[in-house]
């Protein structure tokens, strides 16, 4: 069985570091999450209120990060603005949402952790320029899906028994060729009329609804069975939900990488230069006969 520790020995090294820094929290993260279910008091940029666990996470995260000396700025949703690395070191930016699915907490539902890697001079840079992303999901199961070029995506499994180790699952990840399920974001009583007829489209096919509340979780399934994922935009909020930076950029690379497509109902996201570290996108991804069909009801 192959370990992450030996899968990622195939990369750059200091790529190698990155994702291990985050993998080898697992156990500390996992371990704390009984213990820390109220809120902390403080509210994050997005005017939303921060769960202790949140915060917590965000810490131990960004310092393990930091103390791999490579690099260079972090954005994390936790923190508002970049985070520079006081030492000066370090040649990637690090995009960060800690604890994604919070609200989940409370209801004991999946969440997990999302990481996308750049390593252009600017901090802020188009999605398509990724060298790797990945996410860990706390689930029943704890696993780490990481994708980069020379890889493809890559699903690991933390292993319980004698080992601080994650161990591959399955390698080279595609999706399956007919997709079967969809995940809804938003109140149906926001979508657009655009969207509506494609969810239409896609219930006639025969894909059934399921969502859980975690973009980890509910993108996790669309890359086992196929299908869609869609934080779509809304009457009254354009941009719908989700962070181009910190969310969407991150699983767009990971599922083009399996060999899907990712829009925000006009192009693919990862073709957008972001101008803001917190901006919002509308974003859908998951089979490229799905997306294709989305973009036409947009047209
Ligand atoms: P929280 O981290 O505030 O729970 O938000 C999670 C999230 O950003 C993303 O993980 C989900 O896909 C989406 O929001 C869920 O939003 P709804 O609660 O509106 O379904």
């Amino acid at each position: 069985m192959e370990s992450l520790n030996e899968h990622v020995q195939e990369l750059d090294a200091e790529l190698a570091k990155i994702i291990t820094a985050v993998a080898s929290l697992t156990d500390r993260i996992h371990s704390e999450l009984p213990h820390r279910r109220g809120m902390a008091g403080t509210k994050n940029v997005f005017g939303e209120d921060q769960k202790a666990l949140d915060v917590w996470t965000n810490d131990v995260i960004v310092e393990a990060l930091m103390k791999t000396a490579v690099v260079k700025t972090i954005i994390s949703e936790e923190l508002g603005q970049p985070l520079e690395n006081p030492d000066g070191n370090g040649t990637y930016t690090v995009t960060l949402d800690p604890l994604d699915g919070s609200s989940n907490i409370e209801s004991n539902n999946l969440f997990g952790t999302i990481v996308g890697v750049h390593k252009e001079k600017e901090t802020l840079t188009t999605g398509k320029n990724q060298v790797c992303a990945f996410y860990n999901l706390y689930g029943p199961i704890t696993t780490l899906v990481y994708a980069t070029k020379k890889t493809g995506v890559n699903e690991f499994v933390k292993h319980r028994k004698g080992s601080t180790d994650y161990f591959l699952g399955r390698e080279n990840m595609k999706l399956p060729d007919k997709g079967k399920l969809m995940g809804l974001g938003g109140a149906p009583k926001d979508w657009a009329p655009q969207y509506k007829k494609f969810v239409d489209f896609a219930m006639a096919q025969g894909l059934k609804v399921r969502y859980g509340g975690a973009f980890v979780g509910d993108f996790n399934q669309i890359l086992y069975y196929g299908g869609i994922f869609s934080y779509p935009s809304l009457v009254g909020k354009p941009q719908g939900k989700l962070r181009l930076v910190i969310e969407a950029n991150p699983m767009s690379y990971i599922v083009e990488k399996a060999g899907g497509a990712c829009s925000n109902e006009k192009g693919s996201v990862l073709e957008v230069k972001p101008t803001d570290p917190n901006q919002r996108t509308p974003i859908h991804l998951g089979n490229k006969d799905l997306i294709k069909k989305l973009e036409e009801c947009f047209r």
